[in-house]
């Protein structure tokens, strides 16, 4: 009846189909009731002649119709909502010829839930109506037959969730119909992948407007980040995703799945997107790499990200150059030269104590400080303090990274330095304990100090009543550790300290500890005994005031400087920590001294350069001294000639010893020494400018007097430091102190003073060499000694103040040899008759004074170093009040007396050659008539030749400087004379 052209069914994506009419093969057989005269099956072919099976139904021209037809059971398969879309035509009332009233344009659409697919007989009423359908505006055109009809379709949906399928029904009630085909399907949210989550081909809900939640699951390779999750809407559309998966590590998200890194790189942390190329010197041999393996000898640190480039331990730090102060070491490196590729360097310090050479060395004990700290070091730098004196250390620094765990070879990333710790002081003594205690005593005991640093030569107990004041302490000695103290107060509380010493001096005094003495016992004896000891101590008193009285008169009468010297004295003693200097011939064995106070050097460190003298024992060299670990620098090296003796040996090496000990700005610094191989050396350090005197010389009137002061106050600084150490250098000259580049005065040559006191015996001996007296067992510099240290050998810091005066006076003359050509015998002369240097040219006043001091005849009389020092500082902090010079005097006088009027009547023509070096023309002169100082003036070249004074040198000298002895002298006699006596 009907010929339709249809398309080709195709079905949207999210449409799952229940029927298709269309696609059914054979017949429908479809109910219909009536069974007959209603819906009639009726087969046609489509556009493709493909045969499809449609229901007619055209009663338009009977009244009351009620056909029925009704489908086979369709299953749900899930669906909560099905869609039924029915494709018919359906003819027009009008187009039909002759039908009455009962044509009808519609037709009702029903359906029955069912679990049954094989119900025989449904009863009508049992059917849910679905909708009534009409055609529709919208239609498309089809062919029947020889005519056109409109092909209209309609969609109906319906919830279906209480069976398993369900049955349609169409009821035609009078319309003229063809159902072309019939689909029924539901919706379905179409399998996806959202955010790396697969979701599921999901039927949508029961209602129009529901929405189902449906989880999704990672894809492959993957893991959830935030539970993923989204909605089917009804309409089959997807909505909100929520949550989603990322990639596993080692893959990649492409395309909504997870790919496998490829060779080469990795995916190494999830917050990274994609795989990356392995970092350098790192490699992955294997698709899906989790991190890329570090290439052999590289490492990552547990902390590295993965991204990071593999990387090395450090190389060794470099240029390790220590310092020893005492018992702490300070040392400093420079960074390795590689770093491995990092930046979180750190060092670490190890410390061995070694005993016997470096073959036994242990780690060394607790006690050791180090600052800031012993590892994890960031800055290239570490002190260790607390090491015990005279011991060698190996200390070794290790640098590190953070790859340098288990993969360190230990060797390569390290530098050792060997180095042995000065003397130092004792650490205070502990633990002072009272034993008995009687009325006038108490019995101490205590503990060695905990660092005694050397052997302990003796303890001192210093103590005071508590009332007093700590000045007006009293000490005692001993060499054990207890003390009895006697002659206390009884019922009177004591405070006691308690300090050691060593070869290095003293260390600090113990905190005070305070004990008491008993009480007096009761009177025995009656009133009367009781009055005579009244009497007594009354009559003791007085006797003991009187002794102190006339102590502090005599000891005020001792001259300006004894009392503030005492004072010094005084101070230094109880000044904590002062060292001792120590005769290295006490040792028993004086190579010990050497080893003790010196450093022994490898003669390979040393690179002789030059000769730039001769010394007493053999050449002395400039060079340069390179010690392991250190800088390079410049030394001088005296040298012992070839062949010597054992005692040269020692007295060569005695003056290692000695300046081995010293340590100050102001003196000159030992290196080291070489003993054991040939030739033994002293290496010192270089001096650039060499000896004072020869500089002086060499720069004659090139300084300021302010300059001159500051070489004057070097020298003084370095002799007070040497007077605090209680040594006494017996040869302070100008020739004795070196000058370096930066005209640093330092002073030098400790040889001498051990060869006059180990042979104190030695007969005075005359013998004249070079400017200074020879005994057997050493020289004596005339010029610049003491007339006590020459005439008793008394040598002490005062005398050494002496040859200050004559060093001072060298340096203000511009390196002018003291007294001239003067003999030996003629400056002992002079200067016991109380003659003394004049002031050198442009020398101020204070300055001419103060040499004039250190000359007073009387030893006590003259200032210790720490005066001068104060002195010259005073000097140089008020330069235009105090160095003012002679200004109007006359020139200087070749030797001043400094002695009274009574010395000036004295005076004669014998004395003016006495002070102008030419006594031993006395007799000659006096002979030839010449005895009174006036007469001395009238000669003559020719006078002089005449009486036989033919040296010309020596006629010169008479000639220039008899005038000006007997000016100054004049002038001299004017000062001295009240002002009333003074010739207008
Ligand atoms: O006057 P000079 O150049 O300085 O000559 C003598 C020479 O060696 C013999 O002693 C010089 N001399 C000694 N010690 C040193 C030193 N540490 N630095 C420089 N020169 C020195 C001295």
């Amino acid at each position: 009846m009907f010929t339709v052209i249809s398309a080709a069914r195709v079905y949207p994506p999210n449409e799952g189909t229940l029927l298709d009419t269309r696609t059914v093969p054979g017949e429908l057989k479809w109910a219909a009731s009536p069974t007959e005269g209603g819906w009639e099956e009726v087969s046609i072919m489509d556009e493709k002649n493909v045969p499809i099976r449609t229901y007619q139904v055209c009663n338009v021209m009977e009244p009351s119709q009620s056909n029925w037809l009704r489908t086979d059971w369709i299953p749900r398969s899930g669906a909560q909502r099905i869609y039924v879309e029915i494709k018919f035509t359906l003819r027009d009332c009008n187009s039909l010829p002759g039908v009455t009233g009962t044509c009808k344009e519609t037709f009702n659409l029903y359906y029955y839930e069912s679990n049954n697919d094989r119900e025989h007989y449904i009863r009508e009423s049992n059917f849910l109506k679905i909708d009534t359908v009409a055609a529709d505006e919208s239609f498309t055109q089809v062919d029947i037959g020889d005519r056109i009809m409109k092909l209209n379709t309609e969609v109906r949906d319906v919830k279906v969730t209480t069976r398993k399928g369900f049955y349609l029904a169409f009821q035609d009630v009078g319309a003229c119909i063809a159902l072309v085909s019939v689909r029924v399907f539901y919706k379905t949210c179409p399998l996806t992948v959202r955010n790396l989550a697969t979701f599921p081909d999901t039927n949508t809900g029961a209602d129009t407007s529901s929405l189902v939640e449906v989880r999704g699951s990672c894809v492959n390779q993957s893991e959830e980040r935030e539970e993923p999750k989204m909605y089917c809407g009804a309409d089959g559309e997807w909505l909100v995703p929520i949550g989603g998966c990322v990639c596993n590590l080692g893959y990649e998200e492409k395309s909504g799945v997870c790919q496998a890194c490829t060779v080469g790189f990795n995916r190494a942390v999830s917050t990274d997107r994609a795989c990356s190329k392995c970092p350098p010197h790192s490699h992955s041999e294997k698709e899906g790499a989790t991190v890329c393996d570090c290439n052999p000898a590289y490492y990552r640190s547990e902390s590295d990200p993965a991204s990071m480039p593999c990387t090395q331990p450090p190389s060794a730090p470099q240029q390790l150059i220590s310092e020893v102060n005492e018992t702490s070491v300070v040392l400093e490196w420079s960074a390795p030269l590689r770093l491995g590729g990092r930046s979180d360097i750190s060092y670490s310090v190890d410390c061995l104590l070694c005993h016997g050479g470096a073959q036994l060395c242990l780690p060394c004990s607790q006690d050791v400080l180090f600052s800031p700290q012993q590892s994890g070091l960031r800055a290239t730098r570490v002190c260790m303090s607390e090491l015990q004196a005279h011991t060698r250390y190996t200390f070794t620094i290790l640098a590190r990274n953070g790859v340098s765990q288990g993969h360190s070879a230990g060797a390569g990333q390290s530098v050792s330095v060997t180095l042995t710790t000065n003397q130092a002081a004792p650490s205070p003594v502990t633990s002072i304990q009272a034993g008995d205690v009687t009325r006038h005593g108490v019995s101490l005991a205590w503990q060695q100090p905990d660092r005694p640093n050397g052997v302990i030569l003796e303890y001192e107990v210093k103590y005071y009543e508590k009332d007093q004041k700590e000045s007006s302490y009293r000490i005692m000695k001993t060499a054990s550790r207890s003390a009895d103290i006697t002659g206390l107060s009884p019922l009177t509380v004591y405070l006691f300290q308690v300090r050691a010493r060593t070869a290095a001096g003293y260390g600090e005094f113990s905190g005070p500890v305070e004990f008491s003495t008993n009480s007096d016992p009761l009177p025995l004896i009656g009133d009367a005994a009781n009055s005579t000891l009244l009497l007594l101590s009354i009559s003791g008193g007085v006797i003991l005031l009187l002794i102190s009285t006339a102590v502090f008169i005599i000891s005020r009468r001792r001259g300006k400087y004894s009392q503030a010297k005492q004072d010094s004295e005084e101070e230094k003693h109880l000044n904590p920590g002062v060292r001792i200097y120590v005769d290295p011939f006490t040792y028993e064995d004086p190579d010990q001294a050497v080893h003790e106070f010196a450093k022994e050097i490898d003669a390979s460190y040393i690179h002789i350069e030059k000769v730039i003298g001769i010394g007493e024992f053999g050449e002395v060299c400039s060079g340069r001294l390179r010690l392991q670990g250190k800088r390079e620098i410049f030394v001088a090296i005296k040298s012992l000639k070839a062949a010597y003796s054992n005692k040269q040996r020692q007295d060569f090496l005695s003056e290692a010893s000695i300046m081995g000990q010293f340590d100050h700005p102001n003196i000159i610094r030992l290196e080291g020494v070489v003993t054991r191989c040939k030739p033994v050396m002293i290496i010192t350090e270089y001096m650039e400018n060499g000896s004072l005197d020869a500089f002086l010389r060499k720069h004659d009137g090139h300084f300021t007097v302010i300059q001159l002061v500051g070489k004057l106050r070097g020298i003084a600084s370095g002799m007070k430091y040497l007077s605090d150490m209680s040594y006494v250098h017996r040869d302070l000259a100008a020739r004795n102190i070196l000058v370096n580049s930066n005209l640093v005065c330092k002073v030098s040559d400790f040889g001498l003073s051990r060869v006059l006191q180990e042979d104190p015996e030695n007969a005075y001996t005359t013998r004249e060499v070079t400017g200074t007296y020879h005994s057997p067992g050493g020289k004596i510099p005339i010029r610049w000694t003491s007339p006590e240290a020459i005439a008793y050998r008394k040598f002490t810091p005062s005398s050494d103040t002496w040859s200050y005066g004559v060093v001072m006076w060298e340096v203000m003359s511009y390196g002018e040899r003291p007294y001239w050509d003067m003999s030996n015998q003629d400056v002992i002369k002079a200067i016991d008759e109380g003659y003394r240097l004049p002031p050198p040219m442009d020398c101020p006043v204070c300055l001419h004074q103060l040499m004039l001091d250190c000359w007073q005849t009387e030893r006590t009389h003259r200032p210790s170093f720490t005066q001068i020092l104060n002195m010259l500082d005073k000097l140089i902090r008020n330069p235009t009040t105090t160095l003012r010079t002679g200004g109007d005097r006359p020139v200087p006088s070749l030797l001043e007396p400094v002695v009274g009027p009574e010395f000036v009547s004295v005076w004669s023509a014998e004395d003016c050659l006495q002070a102008i070096g030419m006594g031993m023309y006395r007799d000659t002169l006096t002979t030839a008539g010449y005895t009174s100082p006036d007469s001395l003036l009238t000669l003559t070249h020719q006078d002089m030749t005449s009486i036989g004074i033919i040296t010309p040198s020596h006629q010169d000298q008479i000639l220039a400087s008899v005038q000006q002895v007997l000016l100054s002298h004049m002038q001299q006699i004017q000062e001295q004379m009240p002002d009333s006596m003074v010739p207008v």
